[in-house]
């Protein structure tokens, strides 16, 4: 039998935001592990307790209570509606239950707190955990799908708890989406923590930096990091968070790293020592404090014990602005940052039709191009006439932020296009622009302060552009201010003081620079400069550009929206870096310029483009002996052996994850090459080069995704070449990828074409449980079953896969590759052949299986 749901005190949710950064919150601990504890088993949903066994649930949350927590959140980790739809129960039933034991726990503790006569104010959380799915394009969710299910959470408990807490994510585009729902969905305090590896950056591939300052952006009450790792291997994170942060941080670190052993998980990290770590963390400036996988009552007490009356000490970070990708974060000031201007199609005929034509590709080669030329942050503008701009700027946003890793500036004079790319924009995006008309301002900052990003302020107003230099910084201040009345802090706003050019307006080029040396001063904010304006209609543009960004460098600019493929504005900036004392040591100046008088050798600037296909350096560029007109490059930082001369070639493109020009691609390469070579040579190196990659920790999940499923769509081309045999009658030999492992190219590509060599395959798929495999020979009584593993970690399953087949009597031979094996390795198993590759696997079957 439930109890009710009594309703949350009214003043809760203020009451917490007062204690907030105060004194500690100490949040509860492990919950699964104590229901495992107590009875849960493998593959039953945790949440069902709630129902089925409320007693249970209220107890854990009561012990925590009584253990010292003034925080418990709800058994609804995994409560979203994909996972309960194997429950018996549905979505409502499931959170109020949860709410309810909540409640009912809190008030034990409150009868227990009033008779022993302690002060206490305890706090229920709505606990919202990760999806279970991977987000478009990584994964098969939409944006808008992973809104609404995290939607359907909190429209269900906004009125019955106090808070909410988002937790263990490790993709900040999930992020983004739960975050919005709470905010758009109820009023209700949002905590939210990321999941780090121990790389330090999340699954995806964002920093601590990144994450806070999206979250900041994004208006979170507090932000943090929880499970994946110990105090231990949490603390540089921790620091890291603590050393930026400008809100309350919340620590939530498992009982220290996973030991397997007999089939159980254990932890490694005694309670003292996470207690002591926990104190560690809060006298170094953390809010609020709790336990995650592994954790028990007796670790939150013993750090609740430490803690007592202790308040806290937050650090007072400088403010800095930062703009953000899903990864990738920019912060102003310590560098020149530059941002590409080539993404807009004013006065660019051929991005006009690409855009007009919907031809993306084009658009994303334009992005490779200057990201690999070293522009950190990349502007988007698709204001042409006869497009609907919106659905157009939306679709790429998509586009870029699936495959280029820079944040970018959403460029458009209309609000409604800024706010539908806002929305779906993964990170904390540049928004360009507002200025100093009072409809403008109306528009654009509701928008900048809902999805968090820094705006872009332009010195003109209802009267136009001011000649001088004081009128100018008069719009600035203006802008700034009204922005502050909307709650967006000034280090979010950044200033541009407008180029006008020198052949028309000569006298007004040094009031630019009076006015951005004006603003920084006065107003203490960052500054943003168009260049390329300054030479139009001159002779011999590129010299007045070179020498305009100079000056203003000298003047104050720090984010100048410039053609980085033009190499000489982009060594100005290099020198520029020298002379100022940024760039110490001349570290970065050496790299980029020590092979200068080489320019064969130099190519520290190029552009990337497809076959045949020179992207020219722009219109503004030198025609100088380096500046290599026609050099192409790989696509970015992605290439591990760096820029390469030539077209872009079938392993460039998995390198990059040119998703959309692949399969022509490969059609054409099969004029020339056969569909072997091409895996080969082209499409199996290409994913080794991102695998390193991966492993060295330069390049992150997304791309290996991405890539993967770019040598997929290849693969699916080449597929459609092989004969599929005469008789498909030899065999049939049984496939799977085992239990635990999802890589399934390799084992395609044996299948495919084992398939043009006449047998007949039943492939299993990936993944595939033991159990699976055996009945499945007991069914079909294949003549040959082969095995794919490519991690170490499921060799062992592998293992497992051939003794259990062995058991129920296989006689057939097995066989077995993967990445991960070797023919001693395949031994060691019990495998009886290894080959290793698709040819090899092919002989063999031909060897073992006559017709
Ligand atoms: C593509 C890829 C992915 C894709 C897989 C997509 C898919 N549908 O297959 C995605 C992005 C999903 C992925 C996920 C992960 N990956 Co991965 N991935 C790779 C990558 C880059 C390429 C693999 C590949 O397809 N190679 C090309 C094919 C053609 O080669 P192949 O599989 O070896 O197959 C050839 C032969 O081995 C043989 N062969 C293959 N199978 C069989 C079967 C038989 C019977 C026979 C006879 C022969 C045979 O023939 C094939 C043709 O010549 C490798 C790096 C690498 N260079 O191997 C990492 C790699 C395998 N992944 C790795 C990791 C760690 C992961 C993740 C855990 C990452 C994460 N943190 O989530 C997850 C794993 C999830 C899981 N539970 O499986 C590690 C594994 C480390 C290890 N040694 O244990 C690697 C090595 C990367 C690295 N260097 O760190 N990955």
């Amino acid at each position: 039998m439930l109890s009710d749901i009594t309703n949350p005190p009214v003043n809760a949710k203020e009451l917490l935001l007062t204690r907030l950064g105060l004194i500690p919150l100490i949040f509860d601990g492990g919950m699964g592990s104590q229901l495992q504890a107590r009875g849960l088993v493998p593959g039953e949903l945790p949440e069902a307790y709630n129902l089925t066994h409320p007693d249970i649930v209220m107890d854990i949350h009561r012990e925590y209570l009584a253990s010292g927590s003034t925080c418990i959140i709800t058994n609804t980790f995994g409560s979203n509606r994909f996972r309960v739809e194997e429950s018996p129960y549905s979505l409502k039933e499931i959170i109020d239950a949860a709410i309810s034991n909540g409640r009912a726990a809190i008030a034990l503790e409150n009868q227990r707190c009033v008779k022993e006569n302690i002060k206490k104010d305890c706090f229920l959380f709505l606990d919202i955990g990760p999806i279970g799915q991977l987000i478009e394009p990584m994964g098969t969710l939409s944006f808008e799908d992973a809104y609404e299910t995290f939607r359907e959470q909190v429209v269900l408990a906004r009125d019955k708890v106090d808070a909410i807490l988002i937790e263990t994510i490790n993709d900040l585009y999930e992020m983004k989406a739960a975050v919005l729902a709470v905010k758009e969905n109820s009023d209700l305090p949002v905590f939210a923590t990321m999941t780090f590896e121990s790389n330090g950056r999340t699954l995806m591939g964002a920093t601590p930096t990144t994450m806070v300052a999206f979250l900041e952006g994004i208006g979170v009450d507090a932000l943090g990091v929880n499970c994946s790792l110990g105090p231990k291997e949490i603390a540089p994170i921790v620091e890291k968070i603590l050393s930026i942060a400008q809100i309350p941080v919340l620590v939530q670190p498992n009982a220290g790293l996973p030991v397997y052993s007999d089939n159980k998980t254990t932890y490694n990290v005694t309670v003292e020592e996470f207690a002591s770590y926990i104190q560690g963390f809060v006298r170094d400036g953390v809010s609020a404090v709790g336990g995650c996988c592994g954790t028990t009552p007796a670790y939150i007490r013993s750090a609740a014990g430490l803690l007592a009356g202790v308040t806290i000490q937050r650090r007072i970070n400088s403010v800095r602005t930062r703009i953000t990708s899903g990864s990738q974060c920019v912060t102003l000031g310590d560098h020149v940052v530059i941002c590409g201007e080539r993404l807009n199609p004013t006065g660019k005929k051929k991005l006009k039709e690409a855009l007009l034509h919907k031809r993306y590709d084009e658009v994303l080669l334009e992005a490779i191009a200057q990201e690999q030329a070293g522009a950190d942050v990349l502007d988007v503008n698709v204001g042409i006439p006869g497009i609907d701009e919106a659905a157009v700027m939306v679709q790429v946003v998509r586009n870029i932020q699936e495959i280029i890793r820079l944040p970018l500036q959403i460029d458009s004079s209309d609000p409604e296009v800024l706010e539908k790319a806002c929305r779906i924009y993964n990170g904390k995006p540049l928004i360009n622009s507002v200025n100093g008309k009072k409809e403008v301002m109306e528009a654009v900052f509701p928008i900048v302060k809902k999805y968090g990003g820094v705006v872009l302020g332009l010195t003109l107003d209802e009267d136009g552009i001011p000649p001088l230099a004081e009128g100018r910084l008069a719009i600035a201040r203006r802008i700034i201010e009204t922005a502050e009345s909307y709650g967006i802090d000034r280090s979010d706003v950044m200033i541009d003081c407008l180029v006008l050019t020198a052949s028309a307006q000569q006298k007004e080029v040094g009031e630019t620079l009076k006015a951005l040396t004006l603003v920084k001063k006065e107003l203490g904010v960052h500054t943003v400069l168009g260049c390329s304006n300054v030479s139009f209609g001159l002779p011999n543009r590129p010299l007045i550009n070179k020498t305009f960004m100079a000056m203003a460098l000298f003047s104050g600019l720090d984010l100048p929206i410039m053609n980085p493929l033009d190499k000489d504005l982009m060594a100005t900036v290099d020198a520029y870096e020298v002379l100022s004392y940024k760039d110490e040591g001349s570290a970065r100046y050496i790299r980029r310029h020590a092979d200068d008088h080489t320019p064969a050798s130099s190519g520290a600037y190029s552009a990337a483009a497809l076959p045949g296909e020179a992207i020219p350096s722009g219109s503004a560029s030198t025609a100088g002996s380096s500046s290599a007109a026609g050099s192409a490059s790989t696509p970015g930082s992605r290439s591990a052996t760096g820029a390469h001369k030539g077209p872009m070639t079938l392993k460039d493109m998995v390198v990059s994850g040119m998703k959309t020009k692949i399969e022509e691609h490969t059609r054409q390469e099969l004029v020339s090459s056969s569909a072997m070579d091409i895996i080969n040579n082209q499409l199996i190196p290409g994913l080794n080069e991102v695998g390193k990659g991966y492993e060295s920790g330069r390049l992150f999940l997304p791309q290996l995704i991405l890539s993967a499923e770019t040598a997929k769509l290849a693969f699916g081309v080449l597929k459609e070449t092989f004969a599929t045999g005469e008789q498909q009658g030899k065999g049939p030999i049984l496939m799977a990828t085992v239990q635990g492992d999802i890589h399934d190219i390799g084992k395609n590509i044996v299948r495919v074409v084992l398939e043009s060599y006449g047998f007949q395959i039943i492939d299993l798929g990936k993944d595939v449980p033991v159990e699976k495999v055996v009945e499945a020979y007991l069914e079909f009584k294949p003549q040959m079953i082969g095995l794919s593993a490519l991690m170490t970690t499921t060799v062992y399953y592998m293992e497992k896969t051939i003794s259990r087949l062995k058991e129920c009597g296989a006689v057939c031979p097995i066989w077995v590759g993967g990445a991960v094996l070797t023919p001693e390795v395949a031994r060691e198993i019990g495998a009886d052949y290894y080959t290793k590759d698709a040819l090899e696997s092919a002989e063999l079957a031909q060897r073992l299986i006559k017709d």
